[in-house]
């Protein structure tokens, strides 16, 4: 029911607005092997099924399941694209068809339409015959209406309709974010000198694994010593060294939602005065944006509280620089079932979203010493959680450790030598 509820919201939403949405396609990693399949969030969202070559189309309250491979039973090399029994019951009220009947349904359909919505530039063949589809209606189309039939992209308006999470979303997320947080609490206890940030990031990962999540949220992100300046480092070869801190960002994925955490350790056992001044001030700052959070806030003005506690702190610890380049990225992003949803930060009329309940989001300030003349080169410190905005408040639905004692416990339990 509640992928049926999902497709009618979509229709009765957007009642002049006909959708294709794509399964998406195996891609190919290497001669004769193919790239694990990720279905397109958009489709999982409103079918719950995640198979491979699939379409979904939503005609205000009717919807097609297109696919070649339906009925085919116990598929003997691959089964990506097969549907599973469970999968039907999640189909439940919709027509099936084959994908070369595409054209057909769109000509049945499309006269009472004004917009065509598909993820434009994501298929090529999608690409070309829904243009072909759209030529050939607007031909037509002046015997009866004039106007124009229109294109549009369909994942700013499902994104619309992913923006406020229902309860079974948070409790997925919930998950996400706490299976997480349960690999960071075992990292915190792990002995890193030595160890490779690669080593670091196949550890994290095989916990996530272990923790039953099918995969991670995005690439593991792991940034020793001054690599942790960099945003987005990938882990390398690269040997952690005492006396320095790794920046790490990484999370598992449960059940098609994302979490999204970065938590910064010492390599040691304790961070060193000048990663504590640094460490302390982003995580005032955090606290005080996570604090801030209620409906009707917007993430602008939770961005600017996140630079204005990190310009104080610096200021207090009587270091200069200009914010913007000691803190080159947002504060928040939106997440859900995509590690960045989707969903827009403004408006129809282009006024900041205001935040209301349900709306989740990570609230991640940061400060990144790239300026070789610093006294502090070479620190960069991010902090990331992932909330939900409740009726007056928010959730923190990722609990890793945080407090520069509570990471210090548990590193000084480590035998180092
Ligand atoms: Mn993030």
């Amino acid at each position: 029911m509640k992928y049926t509820n999902r497709r009618q919201s979509l229709g009765s939403q957007f009642s002049r607005t006909l959708f294709v949405i794509p399964s998406g396609e195996l891609r190919m990693r290497s001669h004769s092997v193919a790239y694990r399949f990720k279905v397109a969030s958009d489709f999982l969202y409103l079918c719950g099924v995640e198979v491979a070559e699939a379409y979904l189309v939503v005609a205000g309250e009717k919807s097609y399941f297109l696919s070649d491979h339906i009925g085919a039973a116990s598929a003997l090399w691959e089964d990506v694209n097969s549907l599973m029994s469970e999968d039907l019951e999640k189909l439940f009220n919709i027509e099936f068809a084959a994908v070369s009947k595409l054209q057909d349904i769109l000509q049945d359909h499309l006269r009472d339409f004004d917009r065509l919505a598909f993820p434009v530039g994501r298929s090529e063949w999608l690409d070309r015959t829904l243009l072909e589809q759209v030529s050939f209606q607007n031909r037509r189309r002046s015997r009866f209406t004039s106007i124009p039939l229109a294109l549009c992209d369909s994942r700013t308006l499902v994104g619309r309709l992913r923006h406020k999470k229902e309860a079974d979303e948070i409790d997925l997320m919930r998950m996400a974010a706490q299976k997480s947080s349960a690999v960071y609490q075992e990292l915190f206890q792990k002995n890193l000198l030595g160890a490779s940030e690669r080593d670091v990031a196949n550890f994290l990962e095989s916990e996530f694994m272990k923790q039953g999540m099918h995969w991670t949220a995005y690439e593991t992100i792991v940034g020793s010593g001054e690599r942790g300046t960099t945003l987005h480092a990938r882990a390398t070869e690269r040997i952690l060294r005492s006396g320095e801190t790794v920046l790490i960002d990484a999370a598992g994925e449960w059940q098609g939602y994302c979490a999204d955490i970065t938590r910064v350790l010492p390599v040691g056992k304790s961070f060193s005065k000048e990663q504590k001044t640094i460490y302390e001030i982003v995580l005032k700052a955090q606290k005080e944006v996570l604090k801030k959070i209620r409906p009707g806030e917007t993430l602008a003005s939770l961005h600017e509280t996140a630079q204005q506690f990190l310009l104080q702190g610096l200021k207090e610890a009587g270091i200069t620089g200009e914010i913007s380049e000691l803190m080159p990225h947002s504060t928040s992003h939106w997440i859900g079932m995509d590690v960045h949803d989707p969903s827009a930060y403004v408006d129809e009329s282009g006024n900041a979203v205001k935040l209301s309940e349900g709306m989740s989001f990570t609230v991640e300030p940061g400060l990144y010493f790239r300026d070789k003349s610093s006294a502090y080169y070479g620190i960069g410190v991010r902090i990331e959680d992932d909330v939900v905005v409740t009726d007056q408040g928010c959730e923190i639905l990722s609990s890793a450790s945080k407090e520069v004692e509570e990471i210090e416990n548990l590193r000084s339990k480590l035998e180092l030598n």
